[in-house]
């Protein structure tokens, strides 16, 4: 092999060992990539008590699940969390909960890990205790397998050195045994032992290579097996419908084979909506759209698009199954230009600066309407894996407090968190970032599921109408960074009937 291939470069030459090791290293480079942003965050009641808890949730069922529970205030003295399924009769047999360990230092933060054995739609239940008594609330988490473990090279080399002396130890073992076994001590073998011990050693090396070669088989086929488990996104792929003027965009899911009890038409709408999807202008990420597709038949979404210019975008649409398990499928494509239909109902669109012109420390978005959006964004670096608020102030042109704040689809704003090599998506509320229809399935009521489970199937019309107070001008999204990274944040908020977009840039160190 003269060079190496730049897009295998663990592809080493051909020897039965070195293909074993292959097997180990191509296992690590078969992760599945699926886009989304894995950890979950999540804020709301446990009966009295305030809590944000982060989920951070394996990349490999069996795995332990990271839980961390922080509490608003220092009300909280014990903190149980137990795993269960998100729906079945499972949901209803919890197995005794986990004492979460407190922090010595911070007596409001509490911690645990549990282990997670299946993949599908999961929920963690928290109970907290205090002065005020007992609370719970359920956080629904996918567990997902996204990648395989793979071997470390270090440790993959000298596995495979260890195993090759192994082997030429094998081979001198059975050749000194019929060269020199039956012979007196101090005595030289004659020349016909010394070559029917060198035949014997040539036929043990090929008897062991076989050996290893079969191992090899067999690891493969076992890591194949493992492979099926790997979670696969359902694919989505986005037509134009010409019969629409070429102005609807159709996009059609199909199951790329994972778990037979994923179906493409089990969705449960969020939002009052079963798909939401955002567009996001390509390269620049400098317009984006948040659109409600319909549903025209299993498996098959149709929107009418609005004005849009010609160009390739990036659409990623979130659904929710009915066992609560959220996905993001993910596709691109590229349009001619849209003469399009006003928006109309929950779609709302906006623009903003060019990424590639991003300044990581701006800190203002100037919106359509002339008012402003305020990142209050803390001083000092970003980091990865650190659960945070992300609060946007609304102003006035004249830097005065938004007095006319209201919800947006049930919710005081909306969020998408997009990292700059588009490897990460999350659509996140002021309660986190776990799906409305998902919480909607969660047992316990107390946590606020029931409100929630109206929330998410109502006609938000209504409660528009229920609306007769303005918001406060500020909306928080609790959200952490999966990696470190550039990212574009896109926040929503909706004022005085208008939806505005503000657009905000982040540099995430690790
Ligand atoms: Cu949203």
């Amino acid at each position: 092999m003269g060079r190496l291939d730049a897009a295998r470069p663990q592809v080493i030459p051909d020897n039965p060992m070195s293909r074993l090791l292959s097997v180990f290293l191509l296992a690590a480079a078969s992760a599945f990539a699926h886009v989304g942003s894995p950890d979950v965050f999540y804020e709301g009641l446990a009966g009295p008590y305030h809590l944000l808890v982060t989920i951070r949730a394996p990349s490999v069922i069996p795995g332990v699940a990271e839980i961390e529970v922080r509490s608003a205030a220092n009300d909280v003295d014990v903190v149980h969390i137990v795993p269960t399924p998100l729906t079945g009769p499972g949901a209803k047999f919890a197995p005794v909960p986990d004492l979460a360990q407190r922090s010595k230092d911070d007596p409001q933060f509490f911690t645990g890990s549990l282990w997670m054995m299946t993949s599908g739609s999961w929920q963690v239940r928290v109970t907290a205790e205090g002065a005020k008594g007992k609370g719970q609330l359920s956080v629904p988490v996918p567990a997902l397998s996204s990648s395989t473990k793979g071997m470390d090279a270090p440790i993959g080399i000298v596995l495979a050195a260890l195993g090759l002396l192994l082997l030429a130890g094998a081979v001198s073992i059975v050749g000194a045994g019929v060269r020199e076994g039956q012979l007196e001590p101090g005595l030289t073998p004659d020349p016909a032992r010394v070559r029917r011990s060198r035949w014997v050693m040539a036929l043990t090396a090929v008897f062991v290579l076989a050996l290893a070669g079969l191992g090899g088989l067999w690891w493969k086929s076992e890591a194949g097996e493992y492979d099926k488990h790997i979670f696969k996104p359902l694919q989505m792929s986005a037509t134009l419908d010409s019969r629409e003027n070429g102005e609807r965009l159709m996009l059609r899911l199909t199951d790329p084979g994972w778990a037979r009890w994923r179906k493409v038409d089990d969705l449960v709408p969020d939002h009052n909506h079963l798909m939401h999807l955002y567009v996001i202008g390509l390269p620049e990420m400098d317009r984006v759209w948040h659109l409600h597709p319909d549903r025209v038949e299993a498996g098959l979404f149709a929107k009418d698009l609005p004005p849009m210019p010609a160009g390739r975008y990036a659409l990623y649409a979130d659904i929710v199954h009915s066992d609560g398990l959220p996905e993001t499928l993910v596709t691109d494509v590229t349009l001619p230009a849209v003469a399009g239909k006003p928006m109309e109902g929950d779609d709302a669109g906006g623009a903003g600066p060019p990424i590639s012109q991003a300044d990581f420390n701006r800190t203002i978005a100037q919106l359509a309407d002339g008012s402003r959006m305020v990142w209050e964004r803390e001083p000092g670096p970003l980091h990865a894996r650190r659960a945070m608020y992300f609060r946007f102030r609304l102003e006035d042109a004249d830097g005065k407090p938004a007095q006319d704040v209201e919800l947006y689809m049930g919710m005081p704003g909306h969020a998408a968190f997009v990292g700059s090599d588009r490897s990460v998506f999350a659509h996140v509320h002021p309660s986190g970032s776990v799906p409305m229809a998902s919480l909607s399935l969660t047992q316990n009521a107390g946590d606020g599921g029931a409100a929630m489970a109206a929330m998410a199937g109502m006609d938000h019309s209504g409660m528009a109408g229920m609306m007769t107070q303005a918001l406060p001008p500020e909306v928080s999204f609790p959200y952490g960074f999966p990696k470190p990274g550039n990212y574009r944040i896109y926040v929503q908020v909706k004022r005085g009937g208008k939806v505005e977009t503000g657009m905000f840039d982040a540099h995430v160190e690790n």
